[in-house]
């Protein structure tokens, strides 16, 4: 498996990060929001900066995503989440509407909408992500998410947010 690596020095001040939690497999999610939380706060991103917003379950992600994105008032939200195969062809329906739906939710707003959401065939492939032998997933998803805000926060800004209407 690919290990993630953290880009150079990420200049994290004043950035405003939201995380939404699914709580449906919650001993393997408050695992990744710890990971999460972790990663945020040793970067200084704390607090009010930095709420906590949960949801029922992973497919309930984008909505929320969106809502938030499109406030305006978080430079990138976190989502987690943990979608576990079983027997159940709902898991395919689950994990691929979360997952397109929080791409959608990106593009759309603009604002990074980080996929956090483990998906595997069982509870310790799962465990092992999320602060087990794979690493902890969630922490990766908050630096990613400081990574991309950071990165965008340092681009110009689109031509049409600059248009002034008469
Ligand atoms: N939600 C998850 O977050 N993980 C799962 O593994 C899961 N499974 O297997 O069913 C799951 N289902 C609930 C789903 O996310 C919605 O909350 C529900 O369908 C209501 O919209």
């Amino acid at each position: 498996m690919g290990t993630y690596e953290q880009g150079d020095a990420v200049e994290t001040r004043g950035l405003r990060v939201a995380t939404v939690v699914a709580r449906f497999n919650q001993h393997v999610t408050s695992l990744l929001e710890d990971g999460a939380i972790a990663t945020l706060t040793a970067h200084g991103v704390v607090g009010a900066d930095a709420p906590v917003f949960r949801v029922p379950g992973a497919f309930e992600l984008p909505v929320v995503a969106k809502r938030l994105a499109e406030s305006g008032e978080w430079d990138a939200v976190i989502c987690l989440g943990a979608v576990i195969r079983g027997d159940t062809p709902h898991f395919d329906y689950v994990a691929g509407e979360c997952a397109a739906g929080l791409t959608r939710v990106a593009l759309d707003t603009g604002v990074p909408i980080v996929f956090g959401v483990l998906t595997t065939d069982d509870l310790d492939q799962a465990l092992a992500r999320a602060g087990g032998a794979e690493g902890n997933k969630g922490s990766e998803a908050a630096a990613t998410a400081l990574e991309t805000a950071a990165l965008l926060r340092s681009l110009p800004a689109p031509r049409n947010s600059k248009a002034i209407s008469c």
